[in-house]
């Protein structure tokens, strides 16, 4: 069974690239009974039940929520990390309930919330990153557009994510049923270091925690295995060479110490199992947590892609051979990419969803808006910087760290200039491609 998960991760990339057609989902007639096996060049099998609602991991009981969250406002706060700072160092793209703002109490999201952006409409958690851009050889720089993942949305029964635009596509794992506790009210995290500009150092090697994708052509080309799995196409670091999109992935650590809703760096309450990061690869979410953290919580995933199709032409790319994108961080290596996540289901939602043992946009017993209503979501920048067309510098011009900075000892991003740091040298810290 566990060959057989491990191949239906990948085969889901498969999927993308129009293999033969099968009793998929949303199929008029589903045959409720009939098993298909599939045969994958990994030379395992695949074993899933077709319907007669939603795919399934036959036996397993696993779950895999995957849904879309449409962009709720892209602006220059961050209630996590910079609470209450307007503007924050750096510039966000924000998925999830309306009662984003500045600074966010550590009570019940949800019932803040009068709308949320994702396509699970009780989900009113905040999900946010940076934003990537371009920067072409006079310095000025321009905002890569997100593209939406309609990878897979067949086989996911997904009506949303096709549709969403900019955003990010969410993941809950969990290995089986009553394997996970879903977080409690008020409960936030961070994962990542905005200033890291070198591949971090640490107990763990987090190459399968984050990573950006090089899609080799349209239509999700060279979507071949689970995220950061695959050296070919995943690097830790922005690719170096041109690709048709890039995504990224984020996962969160899988173990909680069950005690606080936060910590002062947004990490420490958090830990990963003692065997180490859990790859993303449908099992689930690591053996055994440490007494520390005993809590084993749902393995959250943020995706990202950004279509950079506009921006390949070699005449555009620096002359010195090095890559023209940055995060919104200031960073070209894409080491500093991060993600914050402020918990906000309503209810009980979130538990319901990790037993439904089901893999898709549309499990049992959870409610679910149409995209159309999740754009009508939104709330107002309270930054407003003007972030489309040209700009000489990137939002806020994000002081940067020393070039040699390579670090895990500070977990939280050191600025706390609100905004301040005109006239550093945005020069610093690019160059060359680590790797
Ligand atoms: C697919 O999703 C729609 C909602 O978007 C739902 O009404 C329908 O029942 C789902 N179909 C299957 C086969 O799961
Ligand atoms: C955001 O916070 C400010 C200051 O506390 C408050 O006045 C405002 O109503 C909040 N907005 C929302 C949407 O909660
Ligand atoms: C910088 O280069 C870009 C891309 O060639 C161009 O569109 C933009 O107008 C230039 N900006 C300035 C200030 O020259
Ligand atoms: C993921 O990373 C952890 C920590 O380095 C490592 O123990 C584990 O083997 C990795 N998993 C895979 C599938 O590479
Ligand atoms: C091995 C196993 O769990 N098989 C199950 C696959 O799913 C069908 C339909 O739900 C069950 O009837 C089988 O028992």
């Amino acid at each position: 069974m566990i060959l057989n998960i491990i191949a239906a991760v990948g085969f889901l990339g498969h999927l993308a690239r129009a293999e033969p057609q099968g009793p998929y989902p949303d199929d008029p007639s589903p045959t409720t009974t009939t098993t298909t096996t599939r045969t994958t060049t990994t030379s395992a099998t695949l074993t899933f039940t077709p319907g007669p609602d939603f795919p399934t991991f036959n036996g397993t009981g696993a779950t895999m929520l995957r849904f879309s969250c449409h962009q709720l406002v892209i602006d220059r706060i961050d209630p996590l990390v910079n609470p209450g700072s307007v503007p924050s160092p750096h510039q966000h793209q924000i998925v999830g309930g309306d009662a984003f703002n500045a600074s966010m109490p550590y009570t019940d999201i949800a019932a803040l919330s009068a709308c949320t952006t994702c396509s699970y409409s009780d989900d009113f958690s905040n999900y946010w990153t940076s934003n990537l851009y371009f920067q072409a050889r006079n310095g000025s720089y321009k905002r890569v557009p997100q593209a939406p993942n309609g990878a897979n949305a067949e086989f996911f029964n997904d009506t949303f994510s096709p549709y969403a635009q900019g955003g990010l596509v969410a993941y809950y794992v969990s290995p089986g049923q009553n394997m996970v506790t879903a977080f409690q009210p008020g409960f936030r995290m961070f994962f990542g270091d905005a200033s890291l500009r070198s591949k971090p150092s640490g107990p763990w090697d987090l190459g399968n925690q984050t990573c950006f994708r090089c899609y080799s052509g349209p239509n999700f080309e060279g979507d071949v295995g689970p995220p950061c799995s695959d050296p070919a196409v995943d690097t830790m670091h922005l690719p170096n060479k041109p690709c048709h999109m890039i995504r990224s992935n984020i996962l969160f650590p899988t173990c909680w110490d069950g005690v606080n809703l936060d910590s002062a760096d947004h990490k420490s309450h958090v830990a990963y199992p003692e065997e180490g990061p859990h790859p993303f690869d449908l099992l689930g979410i690591g053996k055994t947590c440490p007494p520390s953290h005993p809590v084993k919580i749902p393995q959250v995933m943020f995706e990202i892609v950004w279509d950079t199709t506009g921006f390949n032409d070699p005449d555009l790319w620096p002359e010195d051979g090095s890559q023209p994108f940055v995060l919104s961080t200031g960073d070209k290596t894409g080491y500093s990419q991060h993600a914050d996540y402020v918990f906000g289901w309503k209810g009980d939602a979130l538990q319901v969803g990790m037993e439904a043992g089901c893999i898709a946009a549309n499990c049992p017993g959870m409610k679910v808006q149409s995209v159309e209503k999740a754009a009508e979501c939104l709330v107002p920048a309270l930054v407003g910087e003007d972030y489309s067309g040209w700009h000489s510098t990137l939002p806020g011009n994000p002081p940067q760290p020393p070039v040699t900075t390579s670090t895990t000892a500070s977990p939280t991003p050191t600025p706390t200039g609100k905004g301040k740091g005109k006239g550093k040298g945005k020069g610093k810290g690019k160059g060359k491609d680590n790797s």
